[in-house]
């Protein structure tokens, strides 16, 4: 058995965490053989919750969960982490405006970035997915100049799950039929979910996307809209937000980033712009990535058209203003 690994999820008490800590600790993420010390934080409020998910998962009776540190100490939740699991935020109140759960959040998340920065391995591997997602996760990076910028991204990944299950609902093959779905941008309605490089094998054949649906504009209105909307629809539905399909996208960015995508392969992840594609650098924005020994590329050389071009602006431009109310947010 290998050394013990120790994660941080955040949030923990939480209705994603609910999902997704079962995921972690059976080793759905990390590898079946790897060891796991989970570190738990949530505020002090939630510690008799949190209580209550720790005994769930001492009675989940997993052999890869060596320990567990149930906290609302953040020196000790992020003492020589490995990987960071970063889904708790302030939620959104009746009659919060934009604006002020943007400042709320991003307040936490310089804290966490600090945090990390004095106490995580510099090796640390960290998703942020509470929202703003991608703006949280570039104040961490910023709070945190010890750590290389490229192990900080956000979770993009729902968005692109639900495209692929779109795709493959349209067309009647099963959802691994279906690959290279990507999503650019900002995790909001502002996102450009593409498939105009994505495939789909059908009775053996590989086919490009657009090809198979024959619907142009179903593929540019619809599907686009029904993918940016999705998280609204779930909670008018459910009257609350995602919770099963985030945790299942956590791990499955944190999987890929850990062992590597498929040859051939790409996942979109909102990580550090380094101009790619003519984004502003300094922004965390998704792009299609491929990973090999837990290291990612941005995949490059995809020909953009006008019209990808202008959706891939607006949602820069999204993160652009968001960035800055953010910086302003942290001076205060
Ligand atoms: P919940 O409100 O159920 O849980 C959030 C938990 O975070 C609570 O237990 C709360 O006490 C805790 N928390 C608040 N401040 C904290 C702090 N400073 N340190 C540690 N814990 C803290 O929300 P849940 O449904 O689990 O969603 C969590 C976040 O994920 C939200 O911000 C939500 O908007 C975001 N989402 C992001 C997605 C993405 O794809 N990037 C999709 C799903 C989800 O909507």
């Amino acid at each position: 058995m290998p050394e013990p690994i120790k994660v941080l999820v955040t949030g923990a008490a939480g209705q994603i965490a609910y999902s997704l800590l079962y995921s972690v600790a059976k080793g759905d993420v990390f590898g079946k053989d790897q060891p796991i010390i989970l570190v738990l934080l949530d505020i002090t409020p939630m510690m008799e919750v949190l209580k209550g998910v720790v005994m769930e998962l001492q009675d989940c009776a997993l052999p890869l969960v060596q320990e567990m540190i149930p906290t609302d100490k953040i020196e000790e939740a992020f003492k020589d982490i490995d990987a960071a699991l970063l889904v708790g935020a302030m939620p959104r109140r009746d009659g919060m405006e934009r604006k002020d759960l943007l400042a709320a959040n991003v307040k936490i998340f310089q804290e966490q970035g600090k945090a990390l920065d004095h106490y995580a391995k510099k090796t640390v591997k960290v998703v942020v997915v509470g929202n703003p997602a991608n703006t949280n996760a570039f104040i961490c990076s910023k709070f945190a100049p010890s750590i290389p910028k490229e192990n900080f991204s956000a979770l993009t990944r729902l968005d692109q799950n639900r495209a692929q299950a779109q795709i493959a609902g349209r067309l009647n093959v099963p959802n691994n039929a279906v690959k290279n779905c990507i999503i650019w941008g900002n995790h909001s309605s502002t996102q450009f979910p593409d498939v105009s490089h994505a495939t789909v094998t059908k009775n053996g054949v590989v086919q490009p996307v657009a090809e198979a649906v024959k619907d142009d504009h179903w593929l540019n209105n619809e599907f686009i809209k029904t993918v940016q909307n999705r998280g609204a629809a779930v909670i008018k539905a459910r009257k609350l937000s995602s919770a099963m399909s985030a945790a299942k996208a956590i791990c499955d960015h944190m999987r890929d980033w850990w062992f590597g995508t498929h040859e051939g392969e790409w996942v979109s992840m909102a990580v550090p712009s380094d101009g790619s594609y003519e984004i502003e650098q300094d922004l965390m924005y998704s792009f299609p990535v491929n990973i090999k020994n837990g290291k990612y590329t941005i995949v490059q050389g995809l020909k953009i058209d006008d019209n990808a071009r202008e959706k891939m602006n607006v949602t820069m431009k999204e993160l652009k203003e968001e960035r800055e109310m953010a910086l302003a947010a942290c001076q205060e």
